[in-house]
């Protein structure tokens, strides 16, 4: 049986997701395209060839890494990891690297549109225009929510986080945070408990990983801490929020509206999310720009090629970073 190294290992490479960086990895790398259902039907030969596995999304299990005996990197796609099993995949020692930094603007960004969009409804303003209400009813309605004076919590300072932070310091509000560690380079007021920090605040924007420590952590009793004139931004991960105790609170106005671009069951919508008034609701496209997936996916290729110059990866996840010295 072949044992793989950093010079003879092929790389496994996900047949869904972004195929910009599919067809490099397979221009630069010998490379077997599949899924992992199909990994765990090949034989065990094959299975033993693998080194590395650059998934786009897909998941990564434990099943699938005890599968694949001389696995020795992932390097997934996106910053959020919740699809890998990072900390099996270190008892393993398994390196897993993800994408940060190089999406921070373009999900910022997308964290502000989305943010002014619910506030000032936009895309119903827009909707009304185009259906020709304009001149048949007249002007479309003022809004009743402004961003105008209201203060934000973020939940999730981090990378991503604090870039929103920055965007929001030129609308003028009031920024606070909540993070497990109080940052020491910042001076925005910290809360140490997600709680503390909806009490204070009356938009909340996460930016949270999905974590088991973070599943639901956005519930009943923090949105109603946020009040009727309350409004939730998500574009950390769907998880988070418990996804039935919001819509319940838009539906009876616990809280006034919601602008969500990350979902629980991803791409299912809850049917009471879709139904409630009050929400701008997007398709997971906070980092969705050509240019902006193709770094990205130039960081899943540049990991793995300089794991296999022999080089410590550029950027692995915290739970496998000693691995890579
Ligand atoms: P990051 O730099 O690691 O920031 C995460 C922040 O969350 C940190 O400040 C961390 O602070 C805090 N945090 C983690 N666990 C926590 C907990 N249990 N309680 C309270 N705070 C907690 O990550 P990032 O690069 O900003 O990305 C954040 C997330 O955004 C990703 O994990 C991903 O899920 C999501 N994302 C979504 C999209 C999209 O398309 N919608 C795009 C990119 C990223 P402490 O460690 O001090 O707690
Ligand atoms: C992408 C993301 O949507 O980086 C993340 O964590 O959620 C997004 O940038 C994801 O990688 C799916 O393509």
């Amino acid at each position: 049986m072949t044992q793989p190294d950093r010079r003879n290992g092929r790389v496994l490479v996900s047949s869904r997701g972004h195929s910009w960086t599919r067809e490099r990895l397979v221009e630069r790398f010998d490379c077997v395209v599949a899924e992992p259902g199909e990994v765990m039907a090949m034989d065990e030969d094959a299975r033993a060839g693998i080194a590395a596995f650059a998934t786009l999304m897909s998941p990564v299990t434990p099943a699938l890494i005890d599968a694949l005996p001389n696995l020795r990197i992932v390097s997934s796609f996106g910053v959020g990891y919740d699809h890998v099993d990072a900390a099996h995949a270190a008892r393993r020692g398994v390196i897993v690297t993800h994408t940060p930094h190089v999406l921070d603007d373009e999900v910022a960004d997308t964290a502000i549109g989305l943010l002014l969009n619910t506030l000032r409804e936009l895309p119903r303003a827009e909707a009304w225009l185009r259906a020709g209400k304009w001149q048949t009813e007249g002007n479309y309605p003022l809004t009743p929510l402004t961003l105008r004076g209201r203060t934000v919590g973020i939940f999730g300072l981090g990378r991503i986080g604090l870039a929103v932070a920055r965007r929001l310091e030129g609308f003028g509000v009031a920024i606070h945070y909540h993070n497990r560690s109080q940052r020491a380079d910042v001076a925005y007021p910290y809360h140490a408990s997600l709680a503390d920090l909806a009490e204070a605040c009356d938009t909340l924007i996460s930016v949270a990983p999905g974590t088991p420590e973070t599943r639901h952590a956005i519930d009943a009793g923090i949105l109603e801490r946020l009040g009727p004139d309350g409004v939730l931004i998500n574009v950390g991960r769907g998880s988070v929020v418990d996804e039935t105790a919001l819509a319940d609170a838009l539906h009876t106005g616990a809280i006034a509206a919601a602008g969500l671009d990350v979902f629980e069951d991803e791409p299912n919508v809850p049917q009471a999310l879709l139904d409630a008034p009050n929400t701008c609701l997007l398709p997971h496209v906070a980092s969705a720009s050509v240019a902006t997936r193709q770094a990205m996916g130039q960081l899943v290729i540049d990991n793995l090629a300089a794991w296999f110059a022999g080089d410590a990866p550029l950027t692995p996840v915290p739970e496998t970073a000693a691995l890579t010295r």
